[in-house]
């Protein structure tokens, strides 16, 4: 694949992170992640590519755009699957809070884990600490290898985790085992991937998020050479019956980062509220400033990229 994809793909998240900054904090999470769908929509079918959405906003009835099946791009090669997520963090954007970004991935056809719309188990470390966890351990137990590898002591290390009921149990046994932990409200793609990134602050993400968030972490650590496992849950008897058709025989299956998103994977993401992970959408006069990381797992490249955009000269915005 073309190497320049990745700076294309930043263009993909910047110009969804651009359209939904103007709703931060205006209490409407529809609006907000219609604008960063439809900027994110608008902008892939500029680029030179034959995509398909594997990993989008819903099922083709239930979402206007970049739902699962829709072709996206300028219809030349090379085919690939896209994985997006144009507002990761709804919530955190219509309320201004920390944490929400615009993301998106990329993988030769057939690359990413299909799991729509249902919870995966997740356990995410950064490279320091990859081959040590294992999601069938303990909080306690990965904590102590994960420490061991790091070479400092558990009260050293920050988990992050949804603050969920479901999660209270594993709290509970962190904090007896004396790492420390962030609890956030939503959003759990970036704190996985910040993992990754010395100087986070983050040593850990875990716990039960959504499915197809798994994947687009899964995809950003393996460009990093970080480490994630993860494991579907089936709630109900027809999350079940829906394995079969998925290609899913075994429901208990942990998967690795290779096995959610194979071959060579593109990662972007830009930050729309300010996170762990990258800083959000800052305006001044006549444009905004945008914070974006992107990469390409074959090259393990990790980019940075602090973009000026100048709005006079972008009529999109
Ligand atoms: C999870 C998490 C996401 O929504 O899907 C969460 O992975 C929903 O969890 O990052 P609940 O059903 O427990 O509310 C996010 O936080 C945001 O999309």
């Amino acid at each position: 694949m073309n190497r320049n994809l990745s700076l294309e793909l930043a263009r993909v998240t910047e110009a969804a992170a651009l359209a939904c900054g103007r709703w931060v904090g205006k209490g409407d999470k529809i609006s907000a992640d219609a604008a960063a769908t439809d900027a994110m929509r608008r902008t892939l079918d500029s680029i030179a590519l034959s995509g398909t959405v594997v990993i989008g906003e819903g099922e083709m009835d239930e979402a206007p755009m970049l739902y699962i099946g829709e072709k996206v791009g300028s219809g030349s090669m090379p085919e690939v699957d896209i994985a997006v997520d144009p507002l990761e963090g709804t919530n955190l954007c219509s309320k201004g809070i920390n944490g929400a970004i615009a993301t998106i991935a990329l993988a030769p056809k057939g690359g990413f884990l299909h799991a729509p719309d249902m919870y995966m188990e997740k356990i995410a470390v950064g490279p320091s600490a990859c081959g040590v966890i294992d999601i069938d351990a303990s909080p306690t137990e990965n904590l102590t290898n994960i420490a061991k590898a790091k070479s400092c002591n558990i009260e050293d290390l920050t988990v992050v985790l949804l603050d969920r009921p479901r999660h209270e149990k594993a709290i509970a046994e962190i904090r007896k085992a004396g790492a420390r932990i962030h609890l956030i409200s939503d959003g759990d793609v970036a704190p996985a991937i910040a993992a990754a990134v010395d100087g986070s602050g983050v040593d850990m993400m875990m716990g039960i998020g959504g499915a197809p968030e798994g994947v687009l972490a899964a995809a950003a650590l393996k460009c990093m050479g970080g480490d994630m496992q993860g494991r579907l849950i089936f709630m109900t008897q027809e999350e079940k019956d829906r394995a079969p058709g998925m290609g899913i025989t075994d429901l208990n299956k942990v998967y690795s980062c290779e096995e959610m998103a194979a071959g060579d994977v593109f990662f972007a993401a830009t930050g729309v509220t300010n996170g762990d992970l990258l800083d959000g959408v800052r305006y001044f006069s006549g444009g905004a400033e945008t914070h974006t990381i992107v990469m390409r797992s074959k090259s393990r490249t990790v980019r940075f990229i602090q973009t000026r955009h100048q709005f006079e000269h972008k009529p999109l915005y």
